[in-house]
C-alpha cells in the first residue's frame, strides 16, 4: 500500500524544472554541494508583471504559491501587471525562475509596480519587510541618469537601510544617443518596422535646463507631423508604427548647453547610437549593484549591454552576469541584462548564506564587496566592471598519474565542487589533448632525458588549476 501511495504521489508531482546554464557558469552548484541554497536569505523579485505564474508553478519551475509571498503595487492589473509598453508580460516570472534556479532554498517575494509612484511604494514596503536582497530587471527612460533621479534615490535609500539592490544596467547599448541639441533641434534617424511599438525617454544633468523629444512622421507633402512628445516625466507615450518614415527631434528649450541622453525602448539608433553612457535609471544609482550581460557560453559583453559612464562620470555596470539561458523549458533563450541580474541576485543569496554560516559580516556593504571580489575579471572593463559574477572561486583539484615506461597512458582526473569545464594535457609545451569534463586519458611518447608534463583543469566558473611534473626516461 505504501508503495502505491508513493507511486500516486510521484505521478501527480510537478515535473522537475530545468536549471539555467548560468547556475553552473557561476559555480552555484559548488555552494549547493556544501548545503548552501539561500535558505537564510529571502529575495524580492521586483518587476512590472508576473503573468504565467500558475503555469510556471505547475511546471515545477517555481515553488508553490504557499511557499512564496506576493505583493502588488499595480492598482489596475494586480500582480499580473503590464510592461513598459502596456502589454501583458511574463518577465517577472522568468526572473523569479532564474533566482530560484540559482538559490533554490531562498524564499521568493514577488512584488510588482505599474509606474514611478508604485515603484517608490514597493521599495518602501520591501525595506520595511526586512528583505535583504532585491532583484530588479527594469529601467525607466526618463532621466536624469546621474544617480539623482527619483528611482535612484529610492534605491540609495534602500541600500542605506541594508538592502542589497541588484539592478540591470539595461539593454540600451544600441538604443542610446548622446549629444548637445540646440534650440532648433537635432534629428535622430530611426527606422521602425510596421507593427512595432516605440517609446522613448530623455535626461540631462543641470539646473534650469529643459529639453523635449518629438516623435515625428513624414507626411505625403514631405513635411514632418508630430505624433508624440515627451511629457514632464521626460518620456513619450508608446507609439504604434503602421508603416511610413519616422524620426526623432531632440530640442533644448531652456538653460545651458549640456549633453542630453535619449533612450529607446525598442527601435535601435543604428550608426547614431552611442554605447557609452547607456545606463538608464535606477541602474545609475550609487546604491545599485548594476549588472551587465555576457552570454553564459563566453566572456565577451553583449553589444546591447548598457555601459557607463553615468551622466556624472561614474563607471557602471559594477559587474556582469550570465545571460541567454533557459530557466523554463517552454521559454528557451531568456536574454538581456534582465536574466544576468536575476542570476547575480541568486548568487548574492548564496554568498550571504555562506557568510552567515561562517560567522562573517552579512550586511549589504560586506556582501557587495565580496560579490565584486569573487567576480572573474574580463576584458573591456567599461562594459563588464569587476567581471563575471561567480559563487565558486575554488580551483579544481587535479590527480595526475604517469605510469612507468616510454609510452605510458597518462590519466588525469579533476574534482571540483562546481562543474568542470575542461582538462588539458601538455607534453614539453605542446598540447596533446583537451577534453571537456573532469577526466582525460592519453598515451604519450616520452623522449630521452627530462620531459615536462603539464595539466590545466578549468571549472565552468573559470577557476584554473595547473599541475606540472617532470619525468625522466633513459
Ligand atoms: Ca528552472
Ligand atoms: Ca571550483
Amino acid at each position: 500500500m505504501a508503495g502505491a501511495v508513493l507511486l500516486a504521489a510521484a505521478s501527480s508531482a510537478p515535473a522537475l524544472g530545468v536549471v539555467s546554464q548560468g547556475v553552473f557558469r557561476m559555480g552555484a552548484d559548488a555552494s549547493w554541494a556544501r548545503g548552501i541554497t539561500g535558505a537564510a536569505t529571502p529575495v524580492a523579485v521586483l518587476d512590472q508583471g508576473f503573468g504565467g505564474l500558475a503555469e510556471s508553478i505547475a511546471a515545477g519551475e517555481l515553488p508553490p504559491l504557499s511557499s512564496m509571498e506576493t505583493r502588488s503595487f499595480d492598482p489596475v492589473h494586480g500582480l499580473e501587471g503590464r510592461d513598459n509598453l502596456g502589454g501583458r508580460t511574463q518577465h517577472g516570472t522568468r526572473m523569479a525562475e532564474i533566482v530560484h534556479d540559482v538559490a533554490p532554498g531562498a524564499r521568493l517575494v514577488l512584488v510588482n509596480y505599474d509606474d514611478i509612484g508604485g515603484f517608490v511604494r514597493a521599495v518602501e514596503w520591501i525595506v520595511a519587510s526586512g528583505i535583504p536582497v532585491v532583484s530588479h530587471s527594469n529601467s525607466i527612460l526618463g532621466g536624469p541618469f546621474d544617480g539623482s533621479g527619483v528611482l535612484a534615490q529610492a534605491v540609495n535609500g534602500a541600500a542605506a537601510r541594508g538592502v542589497l539592490w541588484v539592478n540591470s544596467s539595461g539593454n540600451f547599448g544600441e538604443r542610446h544617443w548622446r549629444g548637445v541639441p540646440g534650440p532648433a533641434g537635432t534629428e535622430i534617424p530611426i527606422s521602425p518596422r510596421p507593427g512595432e511599438t516605440m517609446a522613448f525617454g530623455l535626461g540631462w544633468s543641470g539646473a534650469g535646463v529643459e529639453a523635449v523629444l518629438l516623435v515625428q512622421r513624414l507626411r505625403g507633402d514631405g513635411s514632418w507631423a508630430e505624433v508624440a512628445r515627451s511629457d514632464r516625466s521626460r518620456r513619450t507615450p508608446p507609439v504604434a508604427v503602421d508603416g511610413g518614415a519616422w524620426r526623432l527631434v531632440v530640442m533644448r528649450t531652456a538653460g545651458a548647453e549640456v549633453p542630453v541622453d535619449v533612450f529607446s525602448r525598442t527601435v535601435g539608433f543604428g550608426a547614431a547610437a552611442t554605447a557609452d553612457g547607456s545606463v538608464a535609471t535606477p541602474g545609475d544609482a550609487l546604491g545599485s549593484l548594476s549588472v551587465g550581460a555576457v552570454s553564459w557560453r563566453g566572456t565577451a559583453p553583449e553589444r546591447y549591454s548598457s555601459r557607463g559612464p553615468t551622466q556624472d562620470g561614474r563607471p557602471k555596470p559594477d559587474l556582469v552576469g550570465p545571460t541567454y539561458v533557459t530557466s523554463n523549458r517552454l521559454f528557451p533563450g531568456t536574454a538581456g541584462t534582465s536574466a544576468s541580474t536575476a542570476h547575480v541576485a541568486g548568487a548574492a543569496a548564496l554568498i550571504r548564506d555562506e557568510r552567515i554560516a561562517t560567522g562573517a559580516r552579512s550586511d549589504v556593504w560586506a556582501l557587495r564587496a565580496e560579490i565584486l571580489r569573487r567576480a572573474k575579471r574580463l576584458d573591456d572593463r567599461a562594459a563588464t566592471g569587476a567581471g563575471m559574477a561567480r559563487v565558486d572561486v575554488v580551483r579544481p583539484r587535479v590527480r595526475l598519474v604517469v605510469p612507468s615506461g616510454r609510452r605510458p597512458v597518462v590519466r588525469v582526473r579533476a574534482t571540483d565542487a562546481g562543474t568542470m569545464a575542461a582538462v588539458e594535457l601538455r607534453l614539453n609545451g605542446r598540447v596533446m589533448r583537451t577534453r571537456p569534463g573532469p577526466t582525460l586519458a592519453q598515451r604519450i611518447w616520452l623522449r630521452d632525458g627530462r620531459n615536462r608534463i603539464e595539466v590545466r583543469a578549468r571549472d565552468l566558473a573559470g577557476n584554473e588549476a595547473v599541475v606540472r611534473r617532470t619525468v625522466t626516461r633513459r
